[in-house]
């Protein structure tokens, strides 16, 4: 058996972009995988093999090239179920990404169940995702949104939940598994125990979590779980959206279209089956069969190996990054409730300037408020630094990283 080293070592073969050099020849180091990551030569043959011979509409016709379509985009749903432990394919739907899966549920589900005087509960460390859909769905039904705080350790304070559950207005709590910003890793059980014993619907917004960790969707007991495909190998353009199916069989079309419909007459129209209900139109095909590559990827190195490498990755990322003269780290130095995401700020300096500084010596950081403003409101700050690793970077990107931070110190004289 191979060793875990060896295993991560050869992984880089299968990236080309890893070999490619930029700005003065320097050879990229990539440390902006919350953003995107980049693709192995197994995602994108697959999704190349499928335009080269198999491309056709799919559920439509009785063609060769129309079932083999069909059955590759099917495929992958079931390779999705069994990568998250999900008992019932026809909960799964295929969506562009988080985004849309969670306004998917504000407008599907926010519609018929939101009432005047509801409340929705987000969290203060919320990709702009799991906001604005709520901001919407609740100002169009007159119900409140509400907020789970979060302690000066990146942690969010359960109590607050508690107030709010009190009221007996909440209709459902939202939050991120993984933090995009802080990398914390939210107690999902302990939220959800809480919820479903007030009878209240739970959604999970899983985009950093699912490429970085095993998920067990039926463990975890949630309502609604969302995330994207580009996270976790795959290509942009594809995610997915699970509702537990008694929710969903309560929920109104979100798109009204082709593929959707039983029968549509001149003014009714009767629904298909679940999961088809919420797939209106012609899908992205190719992109649901490159996700199913990149599902095949992550599975054969193992998701226990995936979040060991990141943990190890992510402990010696702190210890360097802690000695870089004037540079302040964010979040939990807890690496158990933490994933692979550093964020950082030299006092004084912007983080644009340093991204911009780093960026000659090739390395690839997100400076910014990274769709996370309500956070960096309460973090007291307009922007952060932040490194983010996968299963492609190694102990030496991040020398890399840290050597030129140490530049940054020298120019800023910190
Ligand atoms: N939720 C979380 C926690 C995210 O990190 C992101 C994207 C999204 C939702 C939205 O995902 P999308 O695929 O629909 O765009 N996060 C980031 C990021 O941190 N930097 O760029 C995109």
């Amino acid at each position: 058996m191979q060793s875990t080293e060896s295993l991560f070592e050869n992984i880089r073969n299968d990236f080309p972009i890893l070999k490619r050099t930029v700005r003065d020849n320097k050879p990229l180091v990539y440390l902006d995988n919350a953003s995107t990551t980049q693709k192995p030569n197994q995602v994108i043959d697959s999704i190349a093999d499928y335009y080269q011979n198999h491309n056709a509409n799919i559920h439509r016709a009785v063609y060769a090239l129309a079932e083999e379509a069909t059955e590759a985009y099917e495929a992958t749903r079931d390779k999705i179920a069994n990568f998250l432990n999900i008992k019932n394919r026809q909960e799964i739907i295929f969506v562009r990404g988080t985004t849309e899966a969670i306004n998917l549920v504000a407008y599907a589900w926010g519609r018929t169940h939101l009432k005047e005087g509801d409340a929705v509960v987000t969290t203060e460390y919320e990709h702009h995702s799991n906001i604005v859909p709520w901001q919407l769905a609740t100002r169009a039904n007159h119900a409140k949104l509400e907020y789970i705080g979060m302690d000066d350790n990146g942690e969010l304070i359960l109590d607050d939940l508690d107030k709010h559950l009190a009221t007996g207005k909440v209709k459902l709590v939202t939050f991120s598994l993984v933090s995009n910003v802080l990398g914390t890793i939210t107690d999902a059980k302990g939220i959800i125990e809480k919820c479903r014993a007030a009878g209240v619907l739970t959604l999970i917004d899983g985009a950093q979590a699912v490429p970085h960790m095993k998920v067990d969707v039926e463990d975890l007991g949630c309502d609604f779980f969302a995330f994207s495909g580009h996270k976790m190998l795959g290509p942009t353009g594809i995610g997915v959206l699970w509702v537990k199916k008694s929710v969903l069989e309560t929920m109104s079309p979100f798109h009204g279209g082709g593929d959707m419909i039983r029968e549509v007459h001149k003014y009714e129209t009767t629904w298909n089956d679940l999961p088809y209900k919420f797939e209106a139109g012609t899908p992205n095909i190719a992109d649901v069969v490159g996700l199913g590559s990149a599902v095949d990827y992550l599975t054969k190195i193992g998701m226990d190996n995936v979040r060991e490498h990141e943990i190890e990755l992510t402990k010696y990322a702190i210890e360097k990054l802690s000695a870089v003269k004037g540079l302040h780290i964010y979040g939990t130095k807890d690496i158990s409730k933490r994933g692979g995401v550093v964020s950082f700020n030299f006092a004084d300096v912007h983080p644009h300037d340093v991204a911009q500084i780093i960026d000659e010596e090739g390395i690839a950081v997100r400076s910014g408020h990274h769709c996370a403003q309500v956070l960096m409101e309460r973090l007291d700050v307009a922007a952060t630094s932040r490194a983010s690793f996968y299963i492609y970077n190694t102990r030496q990107d991040i020398d890399i990283l840290v050597n030129s931070l140490n530049t940054v110190a020298k120019v800023f004289k910190l």
